[in-house]
């Protein structure tokens, strides 16, 4: 934390350090004699004369190099542990006299578009020791020059790899505009403490025209308990949650009946997707970093359901592959002594680097209730590491 954000910290203590909202009462205890004449209580009662409610006070910021005043001449970052700064893509310089807190602000200048595929890249801003499960607002300041664009994002650390993984809840595009202009956003931390804001820009980007913005005035609010996305089930799928609307930031796969890949082989994982989404506000990203083509159908990523016997079901979704390498969607039977049994393999078969694409294929559970339906990497070892998106997984009964 900078001098200037602990002195801040202080005066913040200072300011909110009164606790909740209180009511201001004024009480009359009426003394002497008198009977209650002259408008006041007989002796010895107490009595209501006026209640001032006191308005809420907001809870103090918490984010670091909120206003970047602590940013010396010559210095490459503002005097900040927090900053991290972009490896690719843009440069962050210090820019005096036009700045909506204080003197000084940031000015990124980007003569390439950024890369959604690296949030570990972009400028960032880390701020720690967050609440779990609670709701943060960010506001901020920005100033575009010409048709200049860019888009702020959360993301968290799960802790693993000091990977940036797990994206929060909500983005901001910051759009050309005249003057400054403030910008807001709000996400849940779920299971993180530590998270991290970024800038990026996505739009393309000539280095003879670069973009560029100047940002001030950053602020991060505690706003309540966490609040999570409700979103309306698709009729007769039985896959709930389909559509990976909701996601708590830190939990390894979507809420529903989805199970994660299998943490010991760890040859891949899925994050929400938030930038990139046909359906809803949020897809579902795969990343392979190994093959896992020899991995058993169990520590696979998928869905596990109870379905009835001898019955056809299908299976329909939106997949997007990114690099070459086909993935595959496969259907298997568990018995009750967790064994394995192919039931459709491949039941879907996606191509490589397609478009958003829909995809369907059939299958008939046989003699199995427990089923499980898999995604499987690329049959191809060089087209590792690969990525893959998903959205609006659908199973629907066909026949039987
Ligand atoms: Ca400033
Ligand atoms: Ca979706």
């Amino acid at each position: 934390m900078t001098g200037r954000g602990m002195a801040e910290g202080w005066s913040a203590f200072c300011r909110y350090g009164r606790g909740p909202a209180v009511l201001s009462a004024l009480f009359v205890l009426a003394a002497g004699c008198g009977g209650g004449g002259g408008g006041y209580p007989p002796p010895g009662h107490m009595e209501v004369l006026a209640i001032t409610p006191v308005e809420p006070l907001p809870p103090p910021p918490v984010i670091p190099a909120d206003t970047f005043e602590a940013w010396w001449a010559g210095a490459p970052t503002p005097s900040s542990e927090a900053i991290v700064l972009p490896e690719t893509g843009s440069e962050i310089t210090r820019a005096k006299g036009n700045a909506t807190d204080g003197e000084i602000a940031f000015r990124q200048v980007w003569t390439k578009k950024d890369s959604p595929w690296n949030p570990e890249r972009l400028f960032g801003v880390q701020v720690d020791e967050l609440k779990p499960r609670t709701q943060y607002k960010l506001t901020g300041n920005a100033l575009t020059e010409d048709d200049s664009s860019a888009t702020i994002e959360v993301y968290g650390f799960t802790g693993k790899d000091e990977r940036l993984w797990q994206m929060a809840v909500e983005w901001v595009q910051v759009n050309p505009g005249e003057g400054w202009q403030t910008f807001e956003g709000a996400f849940s931390t779920g299971d993180l403490t530590t998270i991290r804001i970024t800038t990026a820009c996505y739009k393309e980007v000539i280095p003879e025209a670069p973009s560029v913005v100047v940002w001030d005035g950053w602020q991060l609010e505690e706003a309540g308990p966490a609040e999570w996305a409700e979103v309306a089930p698709a009729p007769d799928n039985l896959i709930a949650n389909g559509s990976f609307e909701v996601w708590v930031p830190g939990v390894p796969a979507p809420e529903g009946p989805f199970i994660a890949p299998h943490d010991g082989m760890d040859h891949s994982r899925v994050t929400p997707m938030l930038l990139v989404h046909p359906e809803g506000k949020a897809s579902l990203r795969q990343d392979w970093r190994e093959s896992d083509r020899e991995d058993p159908p169990t520590t696979l990523f998928g869905v596990q359901l109870m379905l009835e016997k001898n019955a056809t079901y299908e299976f329909r979704m939106l997949a997007h592959m990114l690099k070459t390498g086909a993935v595959a969607i496969e259907a298997y039977g568990i018995d009750e002594s967790n064994k394995v049994y192919t039931l459709a393999a491949p039941l879907v078969d996606v191509p490589e680097q397609n478009a958003w694409t829909k995809y369907s294929g059939q299958f008939n559970t046989g003699e199995y209730t427990k089923v499980r339906i898999v995604v499987r990497g690329p049959a191809d070892a060089a087209a590792y590491p690969n990525q893959a998106l998903f959205d609006s997984w659908q199973l629907v009964k066909a026949s039987g």
